[in-house]
């Protein structure tokens, strides 16, 4: 059978009950196109009493582009390995997956249905209880064991090999370190932060640190990343958190995925800045949120070294000091990253709702400049914060 897109709702029915066996043949299902991002269709079947499953389908091409940005089916194979390489080390953070189609380029999985979007979260100001500790555990899980550290040396290149994902390493690459640092025509700019933007594609000490940090997430294969961790890639509820949608996943620089997740908590705190509601309240959603960045660092480096004192399989590098000295490197391109993806989210293709949904242009545009700000110090002094601690503080006064 060649590959062919669920053009009907009756396509998704006929597949769900062919690849699951999650529904009795004589119920209704009900099928709702649930997708909000930028790359793929994503499916909820569901019968009369609640039960439902997720459908999740690759084009050859960007959902929100069409035809003309063709795009690799192959991620929808790595997004269905790099879940189940994660649902086995933290199996409470990543929705199951039922059944891979490799014709049909789909993903069935489970429903993780009570949980609602993070960035949507943290726009409405929602203080979830375990999210910090479930993120920084989630990181060190998922890349703790898929190390070096961990895992033989032949498994870790297998892994290598089956997680070449060059085309969607290619969009970061662009997006990331290219487009904003120069007049790139998928750049978009609100005139309120355009003399910043344009200070970016000159300051030539700015745009040597991104090269620093783009050659490093080109040539450190040190964990499979989840390689798009945003706040639309994370569900959150009172109980507990889900990473969902790892088709970026790849062998790269450790410090990417947890940078890119605390970038989207400060672009919220940005957004705080500026957003509709009460002044006082907005300030104390801010300190939840530095909070969180402190908590879910001292979680996932705590986790990342106790993992490597009690499962490390390379004596060369099961020293403590060597764990520490490689944490500390982590946090270094942690804020780098963290700074780019502020920067590429404010003056690059791809906006975040926590600073787009701020309807006034001059606020929206202030809370811009924070994000800018920030995002470009983050880069460019990213060796002089001792602590995590140092980090919170210095956002705090901004
Ligand atoms: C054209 S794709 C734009 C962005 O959406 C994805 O979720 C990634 O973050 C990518 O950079
Ligand atoms: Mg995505």
């Amino acid at each position: 059978m060649a590959f062919r897109k669920f053009e009907t709702d009756a396509d998704v029915v006929e597949f769900a009950r062919q690849r699951s066996t999650f529904f009795a043949d004589s119920q209704q299902l009900v099928v709702s196109e649930i997708g909000d991002g930028n790359i793929n269709f994503v499916y909820r079947v569901a019968d009369e009493h609640g039960n439902s499953l997720i459908i999740k389908q690759a084009l050859p091409y960007i959902r929100i582009i069409g035809e003309g940005w063709p795009l690799s089916q192959d991620r929808i194979r790595i997004e269905s390995e790099a879940l189940q390489l994660e649902g086995k080390y933290c199996p409470d953070l990543v929705p199951e997956v039922y059944h891979f189609d490799q014709e049909l380029c789909a993903i069935v999985m489970e429903d993780i249905g009570a949980h609602e979007n993070l960035r949507h979260a943290l726009i409405t100001r929602q203080q979830l209880p375990s999210l910090a500790e479930d993120l920084g555990r989630f990181l060190a899980d998922s890349l703790f064991f898929t190390s070096d550290l961990y895992l033989t040396s032949e498994r870790k290149k297998e892994l290598v090999s089956s997680f070449i994902n060059p085309e969607l390493c290619k969009i970061t690459e662009e997006l990331f370190f290219w487009d904003p640092y120069c007049d790139h025509e998928r750049n978009v700019i609100s005139d309120q932060v355009r003399d910043v933007a344009e200070g970016f594609w000159s300051d030539t000490d700015l745009k040597l640190e991104v090269a620093k940090l783009k050659a490093n997430f080109l040539s450190q294969p040190e964990a499979m990343l989840h390689g798009d961790l945003h706040s639309g890639s994370v569900f959150a509820s009172e109980n507990g958190t889900k990473v969902i949608d790892p088709e970026f996943a790849y062998y790269g620089p450790i410090a990417f995925d947890v940078g890119s997740i605390i970038g989207n908590l400060l672009l919220n705190y940005a957004g705080q800045s500026e957003l509709e509601g009460d002044v006082a309240e907005r300030k104390e959603y801010q300190q939840w949120l530095l909070d969180a960045v402190g908590n879910l660092w001292q979680t996932f480096a705590s986790r990342f070294a106790d993992h490597a004192a009690s499962h490390g399989n390379d004596p060369s590098l099961a020293m403590p000091e060597y764990t520490q000295w490689k944490l500390a490197q982590i946090f270094v391109d942690t804020l780098g990253y963290a700074g780019t993806e502020m920067i590429r989210r404010t003056i690059g293709l791809s906006h975040v709702a926590d600073i787009e949904s701020i309807a006034d242009a001059e606020a929206r545009g202030r809370a811009e400049r924070l994000a800018l700000k920030m995002g470009a110090e983050l880069i460019k002094q990213r060796t002089r914060f001792a602590d995590v601690d140092a980090l919170t503080s210095w956002v705090a006064k901004l």
